[in-house]
């Protein structure tokens, strides 16, 4: 059993289609970020970043954070969506370190910015990063399905940022193929049910409490 602390947000839903995917049973327990529950002392002793998402896998009684090492940890216990060979392994961790280090960081402060009207450069300038991020994947997606050979951990990082963006506002008009990349994983039950953790999973049979899993 996987114990699942996620919420609403992009690093939640990756999780939350992992999970989906490998149908491995889980428990997901919603954080409430709006008012700081990250950062609760109980939840901070499992993540010192005192950032969602986080595991703790039952069966080993491992704690993982870090979105990409958690998406990584779920691969190789299930032996799913990441391939066997090396390099194929390192083509997969290529984009799960672009998302890690650019697209989410630099979606999440456009995200930022654009709530806040005063921050007009700082916005300009976000948009514009995560623009060129948008392109570099529409260039990569030019060329193959997925963006690491078959389906993988790499979709799974950058799918939900995809979305993200374009709820803020970005539309994916001038990047026809990431725009059908992202229509045909968006359709995949799994990611369908991802993207609605914990409602309609399942997977995900009950919600734990802080205090069951601290
Ligand atoms: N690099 C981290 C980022 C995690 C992250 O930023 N989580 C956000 C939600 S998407 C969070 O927990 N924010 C709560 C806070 O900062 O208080 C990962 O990939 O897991």
């Amino acid at each position: 059993m996987i114990d699942a602390y996620t919420a609403h947000t992009p690093n939640g839903r990756k999780l939350a289609i992992m999970l989906e995917e490998t149908g491995l049973p889980y428990r997901a327990r919603t954080l409430d970020i709006g008012q700081g529950e990250p950062h609760a002392p109980w939840f901070r002793a499992l993540n010192p970043n005192g950032k969602i998402p986080v595991i703790r896998d039952t069966d080993t009684g491992r704690v993982v954070w870090e979105s990409g090492a958690i998406l990584i940890y779920l691969a190789e216990k299930t032996g799913r969506l990441w391939a066997t060979d090396s390099d194929a392994r390192l083509d997969a961790l290529q984009w799960v370190f672009f998302q890690a280090g650019s697209l989410g960081p630099m979606s999440g402060q456009f995200n930022h910015f654009r709530l806040q009207d005063e921050h007009t450069q700082a916005l300009t300038r976000y948009r514009t990063e995560v623009r060129r991020l948008l392109g570099v994947l529409d260039d990569a997606l030019a060329q193959q399905t997925y963006l690491a050979g078959a389906y993988s951990i790499a979709d799974i990082a950058v799918l939900p940022w995809i979305r993200a963006v374009q709820t803020w506002g970005m539309t994916l008009d001038n990047f026809s193929h990431l725009d059908r990349w992202y229509g045909r994983l968006a359709a995949r039950p799994a990611v369908v049910r991802g993207f609605q953790v914990p409602v309609a999973s399942q997977h995900a049979t009950t919600t734990v409490t802080p205090g069951e899993n601290a």
